[in-house]
């Protein structure tokens, strides 16, 4: 028999910290401080970015659409045939659903950290293509480093679209991409890229006239105080957005308005007026750039394709 659970003497605070809550308090430590972009993606901040791609200035999702649209069926010839369909960062899942027309997969397997937002994606899906076989996992991608049982090991195509990427640095993505190539058993990579170009266009993006990016932004921290128990104040911080064309990213930050203490159990960190924590990198690419991470990563047989302002890039590559 099991003896029965010791009553909880001890406080909170004295508890070891979860893997999360170390990441974040380290993060947090750091000088200059940064928390990793995963953290935007709760439930309101996934419904913050749907909306955000809805916005005039954010056009990576329209270029992208415009070049499946234009260009579906020369890139469904380029994928040839797929068993299965794994969705990196499927959000709603809707960019993967106007896909399946043309790719013809029979295990959908999309992947988020935002379980909650992607349980609600799948059972629409599931009322609408009763023949697939759906199986969702509720984890953040880059942690995962195996498939979930019963996904065919053949033909399988990674679907890592909207630029998602671009959130890794070089070394990072080409660790992810090498790591992708190796569950790809002989099949695919369809990936979105999106490219250099002048930060009139670039900023705007990321610092919108509405203010959804910088509410999005923003509301990181809402997310952090409920997993570590921390005290920010979203009122106390300001969303900046700016382009880093010497490392050719966008980089989001928070920046304090006035001298804050932020506290959590068992830390805390003062931050003086002007100081920043670095919330989200966006790198952006040239098709040569790219090019030549997917062939240092052990990709072949690569292709592109571009919106007509070429703004935007899908690369196809074989493993
Ligand atoms: C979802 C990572 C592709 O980098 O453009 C949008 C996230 N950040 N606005 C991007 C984002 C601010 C987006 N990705």
């Amino acid at each position: 028999m099991l003896a029965p659970a010791a009553p909880s003497f001890v406080a909170d605070d004295a508890q070891a910290p979860s893997p999360e809550q170390a990441e974040l308090r380290d993060g947090l430590l750091d000088d200059p401080a940064h928390i990793d972009p995963k953290f935007l993606y709760d439930a309101l901040g996934s419904s913050l970015f749907t909306a955000i791609t809805q916005l005039p200035e954010y056009y990576p999702t329209r270029c992208e659409a415009e070049i499946f649209q234009t260009h579906g069926q020369n890139i469904a010839r380029h994928v040839g045939p797929v068993q299965s369909m794994i969705d990196l960062g499927a959000g709603d899942c809707v960019k993967a659903e106007r896909l399946f027309a043309r790719v013809r997969p029979k295990h959908y397997i999309p992947i988020d950290i935002s379980a909650d937002y992607l349980q609600a994606a799948v059972e629409r899906l599931r009322l609408s293509y009763p023949e697939l076989n759906v199986t969702p996992v509720g984890q953040d991608f880059s942690q995962i480093l195996a498939l979930p049982a019963g996904v065919p090991d053949a033909q399988r195509l990674f679907f890592y679209p909207g630029s998602s990427i671009g959130n890794l640095n070089p070394e990072n993505a080409l660790a992810m991409l090498k790591r992708i190539r190796a569950q790809c058993d002989g099949g695919g990579l369809l990936v979105g890229v999106d490219r250099v170009k002048p930060k009139q266009v670039l900023e705007p993006a990321y610092d919108d006239a509405l203010h959804l990016t910088a509410a999005f932004n923003l509301n990181l921290l809402r997310h952090v105080n409920s997993v570590l128990n921390s005290d920010f104040d979203v009122a106390d911080w300001r969303h900046v957005a700016l382009f880093n064309s010497a490392r050719s990213r966008v980089e989001m930050h928070l920046e304090a308005q006035r001298a804050v203490r932020v506290s959590w159990p068992g830390g805390k960190r003062e931050f003086r007026i002007g100081d920043r924590i670095h919330t989200e990198n966006s790198y952006k690419f040239t098709p040569q750039a790219f090019s030549d991470l997917l062939q240092r990563a052990g990709f072949q047989d690569i292709a592109h394709w571009s919106d007509s302002r070429g703004w935007f890039s899908v690369f196809s590559a074989r493993a």
